[in-house]
């Protein structure tokens, strides 16, 4: 067994689609090395047994928070204090070296050769080459080094509130010490038109090695036509959208099969979906409804409010209701 590994992170079930998608991605190209996932808390069992389908190691980690709202505030990120939970993957001892990939990237070709380099080597950031992003970086598994940084982050904070303005300036030296723990930026291309060099894109989009969904628009919440197999993406990925396709082609190969109505949030809706036949009235509202959420806030959580089967009952209540004659809708709001 190899003493590399792949390792990601994932926080809920609907983000665990990412990190599915992801290890298919990595065993396609053709890895020699394992593959561990850490999951918070909040991922269902259900999933958790199917990220052990794929993923050698699946660990359990408690979220860890910046506890710097004001920064987090700053970047109207809130969600991103979270993030401070991948500090975690320094604890995988049993390995020698790691490479952490966000669960948002997708793996195109075999990277094995990263095991080769040093901690801490990362890609420059898009929008601030002096700083790495954090989506892909090598690193060494330490509990000595994991304290290190966990303390730093208590005493100093982040930058950006998130684990890449605080893993910047733990590693500080990043940008200037060593040049060959610069990775090479297609080991991390965001595929976001705003941050994307887009004649670049062109020219080199056959080297890329890792492509990087950064930002709050991610590949399960485009639209995806379960008739046709098919994604739409808006114009800011347009650039990108046979990439994206692929994303969606490794879904419904490898993953779709293996979700189910257990799961919460988007993972347990598209097991409802029959990928590849015509779509039920009640299903393309289904979508319809999904997709609009999901749009409207990024990512939802339907383990409360927005559960399945809560949405199915307001979906079937919605198709059958009769309309109502403006009286008869007076007297019941005035009720
Ligand atoms: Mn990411």
């Amino acid at each position: 067994m190899s003493k590399f590994a792949w390792v990601t992170l994932t926080t809920n079930d609907t983000y665990s689609l990412g990190a599915l998608v992801l290890a298919h991605s990595l065993k396609r190209a053709g890895t020699a090395h394992q593959l561990a996932v850490l999951v918070t808390p909040t991922v269902s069992e259900a999933m958790r047994d199917r990220l052990k389908d794929v993923y050698n190691v699946v660990q359990e980690v408690n979220v860890l928070d910046s506890q710097d709202a004001a920064n987090l505030a700053l970047l109207s990120r809130p969600e991103l204090g979270v993030t401070f939970t991948k500090l975690h993957c320094w604890r995988l001892v049993q390995f020698e070296k790691c490479v952490f990939l966000d669960a948002d990237t997708l793996v195109l070709k075999n990277c094995d050769e990263l095991f080769e380099r040093e901690e801490l080597s990362a890609a420059p950031d898009v929008s601030w080459p002096d700083c790495f992003n954090s989506g892909v970086f090598v690193f060494t598994p330490s509990v000595e080094t994991f304290n290190k940084i966990t303390e730093y982050a208590v005493q100093h904070g982040s930058f950006d509130g998130g684990d890449q303005g605080l893993l910047n300036q733990y590693f500080a030296d990043w940008s200037t010490a060593d040049i060959k723990k610069h990775l090479p930026f297609v080991y991390n291309v965001t595929a976001y038109a705003s941050y994307c060099y887009l004649p670049a894109f062109k020219q080199f989009r056959d080297k890329i090695k890792i492509l990087h969904f950064a930002g709050k628009l991610k590949p399960w919440l485009l639209q995806f036509n379960s008739e046709t197999k098919t994604v739409s993406t808006p114009t800011d990925y347009a650039h990108a959208q046979d990439l994206i396709q692929h994303w969606w082609n490794i879904f419904c190969d490898s993953v779709h099969d293996s979700l189910s109505d257990q799961m919460a949030g988007l993972a347990g809706a598209l097991s409802q979906l029959r990928i590849g036949a015509q779509r039920t009235p009640e299903q393309e509202q289904y979508e319809n409804l999904m997709r609009r959420q999901c749009w409207e806030s990024g990512q939802i959580d339907y383990s409360g409010a927005d559960s399945f089967d809560n949405i199915w009952k307001k979906i079937t209540q919605t198709l059958e209701a009769k309309p109502e004659t403006s009286s008869e809708a007076d007297q019941t709001g005035s009720s």
